[in-house]
């Protein structure tokens, strides 16, 4: 079985602990790799590799030459799609179509950020008469980044992309669920001739190789994609070395159907968007809420869809694959039973194909009708592919409800009356609204966060750029 090492300071080295943890592969608990146990050594080992590249090579390249390597990687991204999509799905389970959409969307990132690396440009103010002022982008410095396993490719080039852009050195903590894909970019961007110590990637637990990074005295920047729970404790570390952090922790996105909505169009697009990627997606549309007047037809529409979705292995490309783990199965079966007991309706179920194996972590797709406005599948992020109706009265109470969660990640209009979009653009504590359509996931241009329980920080797009940069204001008095 392969075992993975560490990457830090441009080689790959054993962990210092010298321990490795098996991965599975959750459509068949089967074991399929072993990745490194890091630990404190490997991430202080990382930070003043990434330290040193800020002084080295690194720090020395111009903004262009940068952008190539990003570019590069790009394209050697997709040159590889097949076998980055099957090491992908093996790790995750996700369908092998999504996967190799991971892969596309991950060069992309490269390619996008690859462009805008020369674009960051600072400022000039007019001041005092005989005073120059220039405000200066500079990069923040050593960024540690800790990623999820629900989408390892992409959210890899979604927070070093801007981060490398830029010009700073980084570290990268991925999801020990899930790493392999990670593993394989960082050779990549050995290939393409990143200077040592830009990257640094240390594998392991949360608690261990992830506390370490996030309480580590010698980062700059935090940048955490996970669980509201550890994003509170990577705040408070950010705050006890007093540095910024940008947070994107989930949410309880809604999707809001009018009764003037294309009903056919909205109702293929909700049930897709639910059930992409086993519902692990952190803008994934749980919620539907339904204008009265439609909830009896909208629903029917809804079942039916639901009822032909299918689950299965990834080569099987079927509407979704297992969850990640036991573990979150276990989570997610803990809200059915609890519905369950709350006599909350099941509307409708998809099937698992008669042909997986017992052993992997499958879930079934679960629409809940007429959901009470305080139960926690309209509450909580259940992060499965279960979808929670709930019908409103009228606009006001759309908004209300909507808004009425301790999440504001991003949302779903649909209504074909141009007035009423864009009061609801305007009125909905998101950060990011789609109107007749929803995209979870892609539109690497977008900028993207959250509100509240959501996290804070704008990623993706121009605005990530303005994350991992800083502004350096240079006063000089010119005159004689
Ligand atoms: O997340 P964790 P889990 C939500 C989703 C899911 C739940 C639990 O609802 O059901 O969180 O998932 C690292 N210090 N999301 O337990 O633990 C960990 O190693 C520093 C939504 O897997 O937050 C991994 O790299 N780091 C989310 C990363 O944090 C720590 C995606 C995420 O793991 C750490 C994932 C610690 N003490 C889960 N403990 C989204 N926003 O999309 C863990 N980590």
């Amino acid at each position: 079985m392969i075992r993975h090492k560490v990457f830090i300071d441009g080689r790959w080295v054993a962990p210092a602990g010298g321990e490795y943890l098996p991965t599975t592969n959750p459509s068949t608990d089967e074991v399929v790799a072993a990745i490194a146990r890091g630990g404190q050594a490997d991430i202080d080992a990382a930070v003043a590799a990434a330290r040193g590249a800020l002084a080295g090579e690194w720090g020395q390249l111009d903004a262009a030459s940068r952008g190539r390597l990003l570019s590069r990687l790009g394209q050697l991204i997709l040159d590889r799609l097949d076998e980055l999509a099957e090491i992908e799905a093996a790790d995750t389970g996700k369908p092998m179509k999504l996967a190799r959409n991971d892969i596309r969307v991950t060069a992309r990132y490269f390619e996008f950020y690859g462009g805008a690396a020369d674009k960051v440009h600072g400022d000039t103010i007019p001041f005092l008469t005989g005073y120059q002022v220039m405000v200066l982008r500079e990069p923040r410095g050593v960024t540690g980044h800790i990623i999820p396993w629900n989408y390892p490719a992409s959210m890899f080039g979604r927070t070093l992309g801007p981060a490398l852009a830029t010009g700073n050195a980084c570290v990268l903590k991925p999801a020990e669920e899930a790493s392999l894909s990670c593993l394989r970019f960082t050779e990549l961007a050995e290939e393409v001739g990143f200077p040592r110590g830009a990257i640094n990637l240390v594998t392991g637990l949360g608690e261990e190789a992830g506390a370490a990074l996030s309480n580590h005295p010698g980062i700059d920047l935090l940048s955490f994609t996970g669980s509201p729970e550890v994003g509170v404790l990577v705040q408070q570390a950010a705050a006890r070395n007093h540095v910024p952090c940008v947070l994107e922790l989930g949410g309880k996105s809604p999707q809001v159907v009018f009764a003037d909505a294309d009903q056919d169009k909205a109702c293929e697009i909700i049930v897709g968007a639910i059930v992409q990627n086993a519902g692990q997606t952190c803008s994934a549309g749980s919620r539907v809420l339904i204008e009265r007047a439609i909830y009896e037809p909208f629903m029917a529409k809804l079942a039916a869809r639901i009822a032909r979705t299918r689950v299965g292995y990834p080569a099987q490309d079927l509407d979704c694959g297992p969850v990640i783990s036991q573990v979150q199965r276990e989570r997610i079966q803990g809200f059915l039973e609890r519905a369950a007991a709350d006599r909350v309706e099941v509307v409708a179920q998809g099937t698992i194909d008669p042909e997986v194996d017992a052993q992997g972590y499958f879930v079934p797709p679960t629409l809940y009708g007429a959901v009470p406005r305080d139960h926690e599948l309209a509450r909580e992020e259940v992060f499965g592919p279960v979808l929670a109706a709930l019908p409103f009265d009228d606009e006001a109470d759309a908004i209300r409800l909507a808004n009425g969660t301790e999440y504001g990640l991003i949302a779903g209009v649909w209504t074909r009356d141009g007035a009423r979009q864009l009061r609801l653009a305007k009125a909905l504590r998101v950060g990011q609204v789609y109107v007749n359509g929803y995209g979870a996931g892609g539109g690497v241009e977008l900028p993207f966060g959250g509100f509240g329980k959501s996290g804070h920080g704008r990623e993706k797009g121009f605005e990530a750029l303005r994350e991992y940069t800083v502004a350096k204001t240079v006063v000089i008095d010119h005159r004689t």
